[in-house]
């Protein structure tokens, strides 16, 4: 077969994992930088690495249970927002694209985790034989997180799944989010009641919503000062989630440092969280945000 110039190196892409894996980590971007180097997601400073709790800020992945689910039998005995955020994944390959210019270079890295990965507790909580590949790929003004999920079992099973984005903002008085005008929500804060976006997203005060835009592939996007700071593509994650804990919910999480650092986030999160995904054995779900700056 004749070599093309930057053929990217081999990938492992398929549900299966490795024999041996290579390296294991938490499931969390914790950084990006932007090409003129500027950090684009925010990351508390008491956030714990140690994979002794779940990264507060980066990018966790939300999975097989958005938030608890007390009422879904079988995702009620999980903790908040389901194991993969906290299960040690395997590294499963990087790919790369050089590029002629500067637009179109690129590095993706894949993981994976499974049932035969996870821990014994998280298999007692949730038995269901499932394959994950979380990739995540770098282009020059965009960033790109995505999940395949798969059914190994002989059963369907359910599951939400998320992309709890924490957005690096300058003043969160001055961000509005676009893209959700009109869409339905559940408002968190005041007594999970059923609203309708009218216009703009602005915070000024707790923000925990969940958003069911009419049009998904409607961008949305995050404004700072009027100039557009992300622009957040979806494919298949329908729903949308804005956060900020404002004063007194940072204030009551002992890894939210500085606690002032609500000023400077907003969570705008991608996911299928309306209800639960149904998998038929066998098949496979796919998710991705592109983040472009
Ligand atoms: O995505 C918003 C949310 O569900 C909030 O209700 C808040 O709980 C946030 O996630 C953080 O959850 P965590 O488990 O990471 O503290």
């Amino acid at each position: 077969m004749v070599d093309r110039p930057n053929k990217p190196q081999a990938l492992v892409t398929t549900p299966g994992l490795p024999h041996k894996p290579r390296s294991t980590s938490h499931m969390t971007t914790l950084a990006w930088k932007d090409r003129a180097g500027n950090e684009r997601l925010w990351l508390s400073d008491a956030a714990k690495l140690d994979g002794s709790k779940a990264v507060r800020g980066g990018i966790p992945l939300v999975f097989p249970v958005f938030g608890t689910a007390p009422d879904h039998e079988p995702t009620s005995k999980l903790p908040q927002h389901g194991f993969a955020r906290n299960s040690r994944w395997d590294f499963l390959g990087k790919s790369t694209t050089e590029s002629s210019g500067q637009t179109d270079a690129s590095v993706k890295l894949d993981f994976g985790l499974s049932k035969a990965t996870i821990t014994d507790e998280a298999k007692k909580l949730w038995p269901f034989s499932f394959s994950l590949i979380y990739s995540v790929t770098l282009t020059p003004d965009a960033l790109r997180t995505g999940i395949v999920i798969t059914n190994d079992g002989d059963q369907p099973f359910e599951f939400q799944t998320l992309l709890h984005t924490y957005f690096r903002i300058g003043d969160i008085n001055k961000v509005s989010v676009s893209g959700l005008e009109d869409a339905a929500y559940i408002d968190k804060v005041d007594g999970a009641k059923e609203k309708q976006q009218a216009g703009d997203v602005s915070i000024a005060g707790e923000v925990d919503r969940v958003y069911h835009p009419a049009n998904p592939s409607t961008p949305v996007v995050i404004s700072e000062g009027g100039e557009s700071k992300f622009s957040i593509v979806r494919e298949t994650l329908g729903d949308v989630v804005v956060w900020n804990p404002w004063t007194e919910k940072a204030q009551g999480m002992g890894d939210f440092e500085p606690k002032d650092g609500y000023k400077n986030m907003i969570c705008v999160e991608a996911g299928s969280v309306k209800g639960f995904t149904k998998l038929e054995a066998g098949d496979a779900y796919s998710g991705e945000q592109v983040i472009t700056v």
